[in-house]
């Protein structure tokens, strides 16, 4: 009788908010999934600490390894030990705005961690790995929209720069050295596991907060932005179609439908039923609750980015196309998820 081997994926990042989806998935699929913690001094695995038993340090399908892709030592040492068929690289210093503050440290982890990785698939000995690549929209920068993936790439902060030279390096590791390497270019997805301080999350939160009676404003930066907000949840499914497919190539993936900023705070406060009057231009502008007639929204210079990206919106036809993959959820239920799990 033949004994079908699990697969074995490696995951960087599987702390944040699509690490922990993508064990999920990856476990469901009956792989053994390894994933790479960084040190902290307090807890950080509070997103897979539902699939991990933190308390014997594993579980049968998962085991975390500490490491930190600005460490090569450990980078090595995680791969050899671990023997992946798939490594999924979703490790980065992932804010935007916060790369203006830490440019090094961000073009460090963002943009040199892929080529470390790469370097050791490259040596290794014992099988060929898949390595897929966390790539971003914010690529496209001030390119219009729709962007896919033969947009010019105009970006507008430091971490779009270390993005696109991670996107290029797995581009080269697979044309120079046939390695099975692809960038999945993914439009922003939020969940209720978002970071506190990505602006969908920010929204929920401070709304939620302001009902409740627990907050009095929500202070916010540029609300003219849009972007095309899908759900983590099934994006991550995306990421190990992309590895699938027998020929490596790189995919972008979004809804093809954008929002503003203040569409996404007049779902979510509609979806609280709170009606939101706006008066003022620009830094001057505020938001009243029509019942209350209390100021609940002011702008901030400080949330405004140096340079923004001001339309993002897919064009995800090519992954619809070859890999039959194309997002269902709507904002208005990623919304609704997002407030009805908001730990
Ligand atoms: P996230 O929640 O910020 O997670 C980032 C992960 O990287 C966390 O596990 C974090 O660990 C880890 N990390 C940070 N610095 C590290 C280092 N030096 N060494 C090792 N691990 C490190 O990001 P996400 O939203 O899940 O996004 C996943 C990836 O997709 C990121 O690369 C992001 O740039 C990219 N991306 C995201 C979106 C989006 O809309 N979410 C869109 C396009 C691309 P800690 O938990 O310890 O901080
Ligand atoms: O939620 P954001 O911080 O996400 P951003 O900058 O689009 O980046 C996210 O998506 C990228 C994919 O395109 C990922 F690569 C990246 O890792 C990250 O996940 O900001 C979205 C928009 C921006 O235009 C920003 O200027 O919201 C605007 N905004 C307005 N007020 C705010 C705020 N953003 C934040 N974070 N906080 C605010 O108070």
């Amino acid at each position: 009788k033949k004994i079908l081997k699990k697969k074995i994926a490696l995951i960087f990042g599987i702390t944040g908010q699509d690490g922990s989806y993508l064990a999920e998935f990856l476990i469901k699929k009956n792989y053994i999934v390894h994933g790479v913690k960084r040190r902290s001094s307090s807890p950080n695995t509070e997103r897979i600490d539902h699939i991990f038993d933190s308390v014997n340090f594993q579980s049968k399908n998962i085991f975390l390894h500490y490491g930190d892709l600005s460490d090569v030592t450990s980078l090595y040492s995680i791969i050899y030990k671990t023997n992946p068929d798939e490594i999924y690289n979703l490790a980065a210093q992932s804010h935007v705005k916060i790369s203006a503050t830490i440019p090094e440290y961000t073009a460090n982890i963002t943009g040199l961690g892929s080529l470390r990785i790469l370097e050791i698939i490259r040596f290794y000995k014992k099988k060929k790995i898949k390595f897929y690549q966390a790539s971003s929209s914010e690529m496209f920068g001030s390119s219009k929209p729709p962007q896919s993936e033969t947009t010019t790439f105009s970006p507008c902060s430091i971490y779009a720069i270390s993005k696109i030279f991670s996107f290029h390096t797995v581009k080269y590791y697979r044309d120079a050295y046939k390695i099975h390497a692809c960038n999945g270019i993914l439009f922003n997805h939020e969940s209720p596991r978002r970071g506190v301080n990505f602006v969908t999350k920010k929204i929920i939160t401070g709304l939620t907060r302001i009902k409740q009676k627990k907050q009095k404003i929500l202070y916010l930066g540029n609300l003219d932005a849009t972007r095309d907000w899908g759900h983590a949840r099934e994006y991550v499914e995306s990421m190990w179609k992309i590895l699938q497919a027998p020929v490596p190539r790189d995919y972008v993936v979004g809804t093809g439908k954008s929002y503003s900023v203040k569409q996404f705070l007049n779902k979510t406060a509609k979806q609280l039923g709170i009606k939101v009057i706006y008066k003022g231009k620009g830094l001057k502008q505020i938001g009243i609750d029509a019942k209350t007639k209390k100021i609940i929204i002011k702008v901030s210079k400080k949330y405004f980015r140096e340079k923004e990206v001001d339309n993002l919106r897919a064009n995800s036809n090519k992954i619809k196309k070859y890999l039959n993959w194309k997002p269902k959820t709507t904002i208005d239920y990623l919304i609704s998820d997002m407030i009805n799990n908001n730990d």
